[in-house]
């Protein structure tokens, strides 16, 4: 009989690709044949070239089959899971009870394939008191949550599908994807003589050289290309008048601030020819629909949060939302953008417990978590789980990184391998890879159809791990958190059916506030015993079809669950368990996004004072005196390329070129320095140093280089063996660079010297 082809989903970026593929090689246990699963809603048998290589993930090195205990001497012992769980659970509990729950850190919960974790945490941090967390959202994406949330209290993702002009700023979806099959989507705008692919980006990149229009900024000079083109709208008049009188508030001093920019100077000061700023901003404006998409080329970069407001009101003042080919709002299974709804109404006060920084959609800043932990504040945070993410490697900064994991009483790290987190901690629980474990992610953004996969389990689980939704149970029961009491209607319920469960659950836990918080891992122990083989963990799924029912019962309607009450999740429950492929859950009209807006009156409002002050004080700040003699180049600390995945493989072969990640240089700077290709220089910023070998780049302008994401790690070093492939990002970085509100890195724009080194 042929090997069969299971459906799964590929891990690697947040489009999530449905994949086909077909098991063998020893003891069946690797991918020997990966492609495109055609039926997937969204990926539609799209897949790029990485998932080919995710043998590598799945029989990575660094694999961990048994809990890990740190001995005095700083190795680690094996341990049983009774022993880890029970040790853990007093460990943290001692905590909580001296100096309080809200000392103990959660990071993490999800990668770009795994959001399951984020869902059960819940219930161990409730159990715990745990009051404060983050995740890698918070080094990227919070500046524009909470731009979005100011403006309408709720995030948009953009139709590129059917825009006539799709503008990608410091985005490159050839390589990072981001839309659904980027790479098919940014042909046909290509192609297409109607309609126009704008990219700004001081590289050349792949999607630039595909684009009608590149804006080629110099690094770090977006705020006043974006104040340009926003101000070219407003100056020659290009905004729609009628469509801002209907559905925008507060809208002149922003059209004042904008009426004011000068363009000429600003064009001189970003790079950009101040014609084609020009008639940029005309195509934008006569534009029957325009998709934006903001990513880390300014998100990490200076002025990140004024950049993201920017980006938005290019969109805002021309009326591009709630329309084909525009902004949207989407219908979320889980609002990963967290409570930004109150920042419409002005709620902006909470702050972390030592330094005081903004915590934007639940989330601590990532740069500023050694502030909260190096200082003898006694709210400092004095513990830390970190779940499925490696902060002591992806987070700015690493020495200092380093310390702040060091200087907690109880680190806990929940991987699937031991990272170079995982070598601090005190305690590492190993689980199954995302393959041998049902997963799901809640990166659903799609619209006017919106799909949800999860994903069938296609290997067995080694002995010795467990998956994060039987961790988070197991320590909420070290903690006394239920009771088998508290369990046991469930359990009658949950025998007898799903009808007879609904009643039962709704009534005595949602209803109990002691329980609530602990729903996740409830259900988890009660409705996933009687979910098919290998899905317990979808039990959280079947709340969250609740949730999503009360809340957007049309979306569902139109998505074909129909029925009273209960029983449409009921069905959307049942169709997302037997569709191995994915389901479309949400099926909305374009102008049901306006429904979605936060803000008190239902209109955007545009004036943020904030940004507005920010964006006069353009006007003052010296133009490129970002570099000096000393540091003459910008450095980019994370270029996405065909073969990097953030830190999810930790195998360098997985790559097929480009082994040790090399740093783009321009020809003339190569030339000016005596380098070339394939030579290796030192590369210094004010925060470390490392070798590295040099690619000659037609991409890259004068005076830029650029590293690539998720290189430096060390696998198989555990027992001492140090090997490292490429260079660790973040040894280059400080956490004191960061926007001023926001709290977001400044990874794209690192103060750098480069020289030359004797070539061997
Ligand atoms: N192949 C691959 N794909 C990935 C990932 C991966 O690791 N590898 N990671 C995924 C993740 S987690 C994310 S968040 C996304 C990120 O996706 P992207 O944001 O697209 O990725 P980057 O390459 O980090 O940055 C995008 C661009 O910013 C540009 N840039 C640098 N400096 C500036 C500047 O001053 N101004 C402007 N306008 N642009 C600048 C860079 O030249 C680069 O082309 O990718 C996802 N997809
Ligand atoms: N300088 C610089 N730094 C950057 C960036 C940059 O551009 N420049 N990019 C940043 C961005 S955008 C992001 S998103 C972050 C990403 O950084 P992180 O959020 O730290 O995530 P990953 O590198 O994806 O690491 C994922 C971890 O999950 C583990 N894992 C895999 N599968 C499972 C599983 O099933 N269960 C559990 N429990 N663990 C699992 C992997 O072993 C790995 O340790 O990096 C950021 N760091
Ligand atoms: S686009 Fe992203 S999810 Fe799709 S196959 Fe490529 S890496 Fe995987
Ligand atoms: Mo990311």
């Amino acid at each position: 009989m042929p090997e069969p082809w299971r459906k799964t989903a590929c891990i690697l970026c947040e489009c999530n690709c449905g994949l086909e593929v077909q098991l063998g090689g020893e003891g069946g246990r690797h991918f020997t044949r990966i492609r495109g699963d055609r039926g997937h809603p969204a990926s539609r048998g799209y897949a790029c070239e990485k998932p080919h290589r995710l043998d590598y993930y799945q029989n990575g090195p660094d694999r961990i089959t048994a809990p890990l205990r740190r001995k005095e001497d700083g190795t680690f012992e094996t341990i049983d899971w009774d022993t880890a769980i029970g040790e853990v659970a007093e460990r943290l509990a001692a905590i909580r009870d001296t100096h309080g729950g809200d000392t103990i850190f959660y990071f993490g919960g999800g990668g770009q394939g795994n959001h399951l974790p984020a869902a059960y945490s819940a219930a161990t941090r409730r159990a715990l008191g745990s009051r404060y967390r983050s995740s890698a959202l918070a080094q990227e994406k919070t500046g524009e949550f909470w731009v979005a949330g100011r403006l309408m209290g709720t995030v948009t993702r953009a139709d590129f599908e059917h825009c006539e002009v799709a503008l990608f700023i410091g985005k490159n979806p050839w390589q990072s994807h981001g839309i659904p099959r980027a790479r098919v989507t940014l042909r046909e705008i290509a192609k297409d003589p109607k309609r126009s692919l704008i990219v700004i980006d001081p590289r050349k990149t792949e999607t630039a050289e595909l684009a009608d229009i590149h804006l080629q900024v110099k690094p770090g000079a977006d705020a006043w290309l974006l104040a340009a083109l926003a101000g070219v709208l407003v100056q020659e008049d290009l905004v729609d008048h009628a469509w801002i009188e209907r559905h925008v508030d507060d809208v002149e001093p922003v059209l004042a601030a904008l009426g004011d920019v000068p363009i000429a100077a600003y064009c001189e000061i970003c790079g950009v020819h101040e014609p084609l700023v020009r008639s940029t901003a005309r195509r934008i404006g006569a534009a029957r629909s325009v998709a934006v998409f903001e990513d880390l080329g300014i998100q990490m970069n200076r002025h990140s949060t004024l950049n993201s407001y920017l980006e938005k009101l290019l969109w805002v003042l021309t009326g591009n939302f709630a329309k084909p080919g525009a902004q949207y709002v989407p219908a979320p299974i889980v609002n990963i953008a967290g409570n930004i709804d109150k920042l419409a109404s002005g709620d902006d006060d909470k702050r972390t417990p030592v330094a005081g920084e903004r915590i934007i959609s639940g989330l601590t800043p990532c740069n500023s978590i050694p502030d909260e932990i190096l200082t003898d504040h006694p709210r400092r945070y004095r513990a830390m789980i970190v779940e499925s993410a490696n902060p002591a490697h992806s987070l700015a900064d690493s020495q200092r990184m380093r310390d702040a994991l060091r200087a907690l009483d109880t680190l806990v790290v929940i991987d699937i391998a031991m990272t170079e987190t995982a070598r601090l901690a005190d305690y590492v629980l190993p689980t199954p890879t995302q393959y041998e474990k049902a997963e799901a992610t809640f990166f659903n953004f799609e619209f006017p159809r919106n799909y949800f996969h999860i994903r069938q389990p296609v290997f067995s689980a080694p002995d010795g791990v467990l998956p994060e939704p039987e961790i988070h149970a197991r320590l909420c029961e070290a903690l006394g958190a239920y009771t088998d009491e508290d369990l046991a209607p469930l359990h009658a319920a949950a025998a007898e059916g799903r009808t007879a469960f609904i009643p039962v659950f709704f009534g005595t836990v949602m209803a109990n506030p002691k329980l609530a918080p602990l729903a996740p891992v409830i259900l988890y122990r009660t409705l996933g015993p009687h979910l098919p083989p290998g899905m317990q963990s979808a039990a959280v799924i079947w709340g969250l079809c609740h949730q999503f029912g009360a809340k957007y019962p049309e979306s569902l309607r139109r998505a074909g669950f129909e029925g009273r009450g209960f029983e449409a999740p009921e069905r959307l429950f049942d169709a997302i368990l037997s569709n191995p492929s994915g389901v479309v859950f949400a099926v909305d009209d374009y102008d049901e996004s306006w429904a979605r807006v936060r803000s008190p009156n239902g209109k955007i409002q545009a004036a943020i004072p904030e940004l507005l002050e920010e964006l006069a004080r353009l006007r003052e700040e010296p133009a490129g005196a970002e570099t000096d003699d000393e540091f003459p180049f910008v450095l980019s600390a994370g270029e996405r390329r065909s073969f990097t995945a953030n830190t999810i493989f930790r195998d360098p072969k997985w790559r097929k070129k480009d082994f040790d990640g090399s740093l783009r240089m321009s020809p003339d700077d190569a030339l000016a320095l005596g380098v070339a290709d394939g030579d290796r220089v030192r590369l210094t910023t004010k925060r470390g140093s490392a070798e590295v070998s040099v690619e000659i780049s037609a991409m890259m302008q004068r005076g830029h280089v650029s590293l690539p994401n998720g290189l430096g790690l060390r696998p198989g070093s555990t027992g001492g063996g140090a090997s490292q492939t490429g260079v660790a990002p973040n040894e280059l970085t400080a956490s004191e660079d960061r926007d001023w509100l926001a709290g977001t890195p400044w990874h794209k724009h690192v103060r750098a010297r480069v020289e030359a080194l004797a070539q061997s």
